[in-house]
């Protein structure tokens, strides 16, 4: 039998979970102990029962083995009785969440720094999951961070790497190591939400997709799901070998970053739907022929085509969107009668909701959309669902969205991403406009008038924790927003996204481009950030 061995180590000082998990670049992870560290403050705070089960898996992304080999190791010399991993190291976010559930796991770690570029210099990241397959609690994060500050040794099982490459139960110590199919768990559960015989058909009419899995960890599933299961043709998806530096791109499916793809979908001869997906799965982009749907405005339209799909059929206990994104689907939950809930940025604010049975659907701004069926937001998912949509309208995606504008409204929505400013100018930045905040309420810009501003905070419904310090909003009396905020996900400098969003009920401005609907509110918050002067930045790094 392998002995455990108890090594000593010293506390990292910057293993803080941010949105979704511990995001550093790779050379920061290679650190003697840092992994090790922070995995172990991961089962000290948890605290698994003797004999329990652990999914493990990642996207891919260059360390994703030696990660894997390395928590194998030690999940046998914390007690865990089996742990179930992808073949090959992968498993997509939502996957993994699917397969905790499924599965009856006590929880999962997912190696992952999502739509983050990958590679030796690139970055990486860990997050846990807990048994209800959702990202681990605020609670939880911040017992790893306190476990993290005062570690002094960790366990791990002297033993040979297992091999990973096929599908087989072996021995690791006490414990048994399932490696298993990453794809099959998953394709069911799609299977048994979505008509596929529906999809089959529409594809079999000549409705051409195509799919940019970005060589992230959707290209399995998607081989899978679009080309086995549903028999799309072969040139359907693209890029779907998943690299671990993603062919050197940046897996992050926007307009910017996704642009091979929407140059094939606002090209000749261009396909009926395009859609990608991010690092690790759990994003989704969504175009039609030469169309760009919003995420927020996707969410909306799923809300409103729910009962469409066979696996909403019944309809929807509520909705849940985070504070940023636009109030598209609130429009929808109230006309269909259903709550709508508000929470802060990263998917952690909605697995208490689900749970408790408040909500089936939610989503986030940032190409994030998912439903009950995990807890996690699933990439895949969303592109069914709206091939779904789509085969039982038999509509194209522009007459659906256009069509929604007129029974809706538009909730005209941009995002200005300002990329590694220096954290201090970031900083000072936030700073002035929290200063600026203190007279707002009352003036005008034009014909905007500040009705509000505060830095949003969100008690839980559920379990009634209180988190704060989530994003500085200013809004105005017309219901139009800017929303100002660092990200939780960077790895280099501060990222700072301002949020734009005005409401248009008339559909006659239904075609103005969204950057020159929302010149104005632009240059607001311009005004109030003063964010050219104290950064040296005149535009966005990125616009979606
Ligand atoms: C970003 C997005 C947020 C999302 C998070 C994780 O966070 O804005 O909506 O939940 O990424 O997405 P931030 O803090 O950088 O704004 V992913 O695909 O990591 O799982
Ligand atoms: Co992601």
């Amino acid at each position: 039998m392998p002995a455990v061995l108890t090594i000593a180590t010293q506390p990292y000082s910057d293993q803080k979970p941010g949105t979704s998990g511990l995001r550093k670049r790779v050379p920061i992870f290679k650190q003697p102990h840092y992994l090790e560290n922070f995995v172990q403050s991961i089962f000290d705070s948890i605290k698994p029962p003797q004999g329990s089960v652990l999914v493990l898996g990642g996207d891919g992304r260059y360390y994703n083995l030696n990660a894997i080999q390395v928590i194998l190791k030690m999940a046998a010399a914390n007690g865990f009785g089996r742990v179930l991993v992808g073949k090959g190291g992968i498993l997509s976010t939502p996957a993994a969440s699917c397969v905790i559930r499924k599965h009856g796991a006590y929880g999962g770690i997912i190696l992952s720094a999502s739509h983050n570029p990958g590679g030796m210099d690139g970055d990486f990241g860990i997050k846990y999951n807990a048994s209800n397959g959702g990202p681990a609690p605020e609670k939880l994060t911040d017992s790893i961070y306190e476990m993290s500050l005062n570690i002094s040794q960790y366990r791990i099982l002297d033993a040979p790497d297992i091999d990973l490459e096929k599908t087989d139960e072996v021995e690791l110590g006490e414990m048994k190591v399932s490696v298993i199919d990453p794809v099959a768990d998953y394709a069911d559960l799609m299977e048994s939400l979505f008509d596929f015989d529906a999809i089959r058909d529409l594809i079999r009419s000549g409705f051409r997709i195509k799919f940019d899995a970005m060589h992230a960890v959707t290209g399995p599933y998607a081989r899978e799901i679009l080309i086995n299961r549903l028999h799309a043709p072969e040139d359907s998806i693209m890029n779907a070998v998943p690299l671990p530096d993603f062919g050197k791109g940046h897996p992050d499916p926007n307009l910017t970053y996704a642009h091979e793809l929407v140059e094939i979908l606002y090209g000749e001869d261009a396909p009926n739907f395009g859609a990608a997906s991010d690092g690790d799965g759990d994003r989704n982009m969504i175009l039609g022929n030469r169309f760009f749907v919003t995420p927020s405005d996707s969410l909306a339209i799923l809300t409103a085509n729910a009962t469409l799909v066979p696996g909403y059929r019944k309809g929807l206990s509520g909705v849940a969107r985070s504070m940023p994104t636009s109030s598209a689907v609130d429009r929808v939950a109230k006309e269909l009668g259903i709550p709508c809930f508000e929470t802060p940025t990263g998917w952690k604010f909605f697995g208490n909701l689900m749970d408790a049975g408040k909500v089936t659907l939610c989503g986030e701004e940032s190409f994030g959309t998912g439903s009950s069926h995990i807890r996690e937001k699933d990439g895949l998912w969303a592109v069914l669902f709206w091939l779904n949509v789509i085969a039982s309208k038999k509509q194209s995606v522009e007459e659906i969205v256009r069509q929604h504008w007129s029974n809706f409204g538009r909730n005209v929505y941009s995002r200005h991403d300002y990329e590694a400013i220096p954290i201090d100018a970031a900083n000072s930045v936030m700073a002035h406009i929290r200063k600026e905040f203190e007279h707002l309420p009352g003036n005008t810009f034009g014909n905007y008038r500040v009705e509000h501003c505060d830095d949003f905070s969100y008690k839980d419904p559920v379990d009634e924790s209180l988190s704060t310090g989530q994003g500085l909003r200013l809004l105005f009396t017309d219901g139009s927003r800017i929303v100002f905020r660092l990200s939780g996900t960077g790895t280099e400098g501060s990222t700072l996204r301002i949020y734009l969003e005005v409401f248009d009920p008339a559909i006659e401005r239904h075609r103005l481009d969204a950057q020159e609907a929302l010149g104005d509110l632009i240059k607001i918050a311009g005004e109030v950030s003063q964010i050219a002067s104290l950064t040296g930045r005149n535009e966005p790094t990125v616009i979606t």
